[in-house]
């Protein structure tokens, strides 16, 4: 189907970034019914954003006349049992996420692929804020979570400033 390993790894890229949109979405879905409302938006607000991400690699690989294969069959067989959990599994989905992006950045430096290497610093840089930003909510999270109404104040007060 992909006659390199750096236009598979691309297009893998892209359905990642398809599947966290997708699995944000859920999680929003979740905190949502929880009556977590803060981290519901925030959720989604990623959810849109890694849309994004996924348009912005389609729009790439057209550009170098790569078909892009989307993967159709997104499934979940994960059970989210606490607003804890949702960010300790958004934290580790943007972790994979990045060794995916670095794994291709290897390849394109490797292959001296500079225009892949050049397109792929963007996703580089945006993993590293991503990750931060997961990484302070987790801390502050472990801060709040002595006990249940800390959790609503968590999310009230602390989640308002990211969304
Ligand atoms: Fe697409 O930015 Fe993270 O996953």
């Amino acid at each position: 189907m992909f006659k390199n390993k750096i236009n598979k790894n691309l297009n893998n890229q892209l359905n990642l970034e398809n599947y966290s949109a997708n699995l944000y979405l859920q999680m929003s879905a979740w905190c949502n019914i929880k009556n977590f409302k803060n981290a519901s938006i925030f959720l989604k607000k990623n959810s849109i954003e890694e849309l994004k991400h996924m348009e912005k690699i389609f729009n790439f690989l057209c550009e170098i006349n790569i078909l892009p294969i989307i993967n159709l069959n997104i499934s979940f067989k994960i059970n989210f049992n606490s607003i804890n959990d949702i960010f300790k599994k958004a934290y580790i989905n943007e972790k994979k996420i990045t060794r995916n992006i670095n794994y291709i950045s290897n390849i394109a430096l490797k292959q001296k692929n500079f225009k892949i290497f050049h397109f792929l610093n963007w996703y580089i840089l945006k993993q590293n804020e991503e990750e931060k930003t997961l990484k302070t909510i987790l801390e502050n999270l472990k801060f709040f979570n002595n006990n249940k109404k800390n959790i609503f104040i968590f999310d009230n007060l602390f989640l308002s400033k990211y969304i």
